[in-house]
């Protein structure tokens, strides 16, 4: 268990620099008035028309923020740092999996390729509310699309490059895309990921994709349809992708994007995020709680598939004017030393990562850190799961050298930004995720919905709505209700368990649903179901996380076999590889092991629970529902 009670102190140099000096009176001038809080925050921010309301609870759990008022996250994001000396820096270092592929981008230039993408978009008649489908590797061209649609008030909606045709084909056709954004393949450890050939399979069965827009990146060899494909480098050089794009101002509350996400069930659900209040919480979060300032350069070395990677690597850095850094590759490819020599290289100031990556990295030995000069380095951050007081303390004393602030920060899709961390200059918990923000207010209630003494665990929730705040789940208002606001009404369900020690310090345990974060992705557990059970052999299965050192979860299998089949190694390679490809190799179970019976309720749902407790030698709990097993 790690000690609880053991506070890290700020390193002077982080206290030397830090935006925000008094914590202490943040916080609580934030707690007595959050209103008057997020309207300061967002005084900073341009709009093209003020809010008359800064928060509308009228229609609540319907939020709605800055009502009223007119912006657009770009105009905040690049057009009001081209009247600026800004103009001329660098928005944008990108470095591809081979290092020597450099490609960099000023704020101007940045500009020019947002309105090329945006125009293209508009000519094949995208307009205001439509959702563009973006499956693009980690590469300069997936966040001109985004700015691109969000420029012409379109939603982009970004897929995870890893997923399969059957995941990507789901997405498109519930968004109802008419138009795809992709590449001919994408580089993963010196070999070519076949992207544009999952969006052929993807797309043979969407009945709205119209164009699709392939961007050359690998120059591997694809088959183009020619009344669907387009090559992107060919429409960049046609009039109709000249000259400026207007970018159109929108309502706050007008959806900037749509994230899909895995929840309890096998259909993945999608959080609406806004233009208005998500660049308020974001720029706030960027000052505050990250502490980036303009002149510092960024990495967030998230994928933009994932939330982390739409908010923290491109639109919070880019509205508070900074440089954000980005690497195609791994962490480890070619070698473990790849990250430390591109910090040294490009100088980075401020790195956020999750801890799998500090995890795996860290099993390398502390030389491949030390012979690199890391001394730029002042803010080291980490979010998508606990990150274990071990990877904590290794990455403050190794990569840190002791003199930067390690910042754990939790918050999910759905809440679109940062909800729970500690803010640079306050002492650190290793292990705990920190405090909440300024504005936010949490609290760990029990099964009755009572706030839990001090120390002990139950489900965390969220008190306060806050501006960047999912408003909906697209297309399912009804389950956006019965998800987060049902259980406890008047406050947000997580659907993790914590506790909160008597500094007011939160502890994250897990996931209380059906929900897996491996690696710091998230997978659900009837996704992985659904797509063990498309496999031949199998009846039906169960899959549940197990506590994994470097992956955090891994994800284990039982499965049921139809007649006739036989387990076997190679039955339990075949199924794995199935999922992997049916699914995403995210998803790949770790481990398949074939039973006779699942344990179930008397209502036929598989108690996962049961599973758990088996596997890790614990305790089943309370049986009394419980049918077979
Ligand atoms: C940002 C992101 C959300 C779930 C969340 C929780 C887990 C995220 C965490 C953390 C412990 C942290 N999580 N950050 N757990 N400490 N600092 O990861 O979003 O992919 O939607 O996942 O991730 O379980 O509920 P998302």
């Amino acid at each position: 268990m790690p000690d609880e009670n053991a506070l890290v102190p700020a390193p002077q140099e982080v206290l030397d620099q830090a935006n925000v000096q008094d914590w202490e009176g943040l916080l609580a001038s934030a707690a007595a008035d959050p209103i008057a809080f997020w309207e300061k925050e967002a005084g900073e921010l341009e709009w093209s028309q003020p809010w008359d309301k800064v928060l509308d609870d009228s229609g609540a759990p319907f939020y709605k923020w800055f009502t009223g008022a007119r912006t657009n996250i770009v105009t905040n994001a690049i057009d009001r740092h081209l009247s600026t000396a800004r103009r001329n820096k660098l928005a944008l270092i990108w470095v591809g999996e081979d290092t020597s592929k450099v490609r960099t981008f000023s704020y101007f230039s940045l500009n020019r390729e947002v309105e090329q993408m945006a125009n293209i978009l508009l000519s094949m008649g995208v307009t205001k509310g439509d959702v563009v489908t973006i499956y693009l590797p980690r590469i300069p061209e997936i966040y001109f699309a985004m700015l691109a649609c969000a420029k012409i008030g379109a939603i982009h909606s970004v897929v995870f490059a890893g997923y399969s045709s059957e995941a990507l084909n789901a997405r498109i056709d519930d968004s109802e895309s008419r138009v795809v954004i992709t590449v001919d393949g994408s580089w993963i450890n010196g070999s070519v990921f076949p992207m544009k050939k999952i969006v052929d399979d993807a797309v043979r069965f969407s009945p709205t994709v119209e164009n699709v827009i392939v961007v050359r990146n690998t120059a591997s060899e694809v088959t183009m349809d020619p009344t669907r494909d387009h090559w992107y480098h060919e429409l960049a050089r046609l009039p109709i992708a000249q000259g400026h794009c207007p970018t159109v101002q929108v309502d706050a509350e007008d959806p900037l994007f749509i994230l899909y996400t895995s929840g309890s069930t096998g259909k993945p659900k999608a959080a609406v995020h806004t233009h208005g209040g998500y660049q308020v919480h974001l720029s706030s979060t960027m000052k505050n709680c990250l502490d980036i300032h303009e002149a510092d350069r960024w990495w967030c070395t998230a994928d933009p598939g994932w939330i982390t990677g739409t908010s923290y690597v491109i639109y919070a850095p880019l509205i508070r004017g900074a440089t954000t850094f980005m690497a195609e590759g791994s962490p480890v490819y070619p070698y473990p030393d790849v990250w430390w020599q591109l910090v040294e290289h490009y100088g980075i100031n401020g790195m956020f990562t999750a801890p799998t990556a500090i995890r795996t990295l860290m099993r390398f030995g502390d030389a491949w850190v030390t012979k690199h000069d890391l001394s730029t380095l002042r803010i080291l951050v980490s979010a998508g799961e606990p990150l274990n007081p071990e990877a904590w303390r290794w990455f403050h004393e190794v990569v840190g050298q002791k003199r930067c602030a390690v910042i754990d920060n939790w918050w999910q899709t759905e809440t679109g930004a940062m909800q729970i961390t500690s803010l640079p200059a306050m002492p650190k918990k290793p292990g705990s995720a920190g405090r909440p923000i300024p504005g936010q207010a949490v609290a760990v209630l029990d099964e009755a919905g009572h706030e839990v003494p001090a120390g002990t665990d139950g489900f965390l929730v969220l008190k306060n709505p806050w501006p960047s705040m999912l408003r909906t789940l697209f297309k399912e208002p009804d389950r956006y209700v019965e998800t987060y606001w049902t259980k406890y009404p008047g406050v947000y369900l997580t659907g993790d368990s914590a506790r909160i020690d008597e500094d007011g310090y939160v502890w994250i345990i897990g996931r209380t649903d059906d929900v897996i974060k491996v690696s710091g992705h998230r997978i659900g557990t009837a996704e992985v179901e659904a797509a063990v059970n498309s496999h031949p052999a199998v009846a039906e299965c169960a899959a549940i996380g197990l506590p994994h050192e470097v992956k955090g979860n891994a994800i284990h299998v039982l499965a049921v076999l139809n007649t006739g089949y036989e387990g076997s190694n190679e039955l339990v390679g075949d199924i794995r590889q199935h999922v992997s490809q049916t699914l995403s190799p995210i998803a790949k179970p770790d481990v398949v092991e074939f039973v006779d019976k699942l344990p179930k309720t008397r209502s036929g749902k598989i108690m996962r629970r049961v599973l758990r407790a088996r596997a890790l030698g614990e305790d089943e709990g309370d049986l009394s529902t419980l049918e077979n097993g």
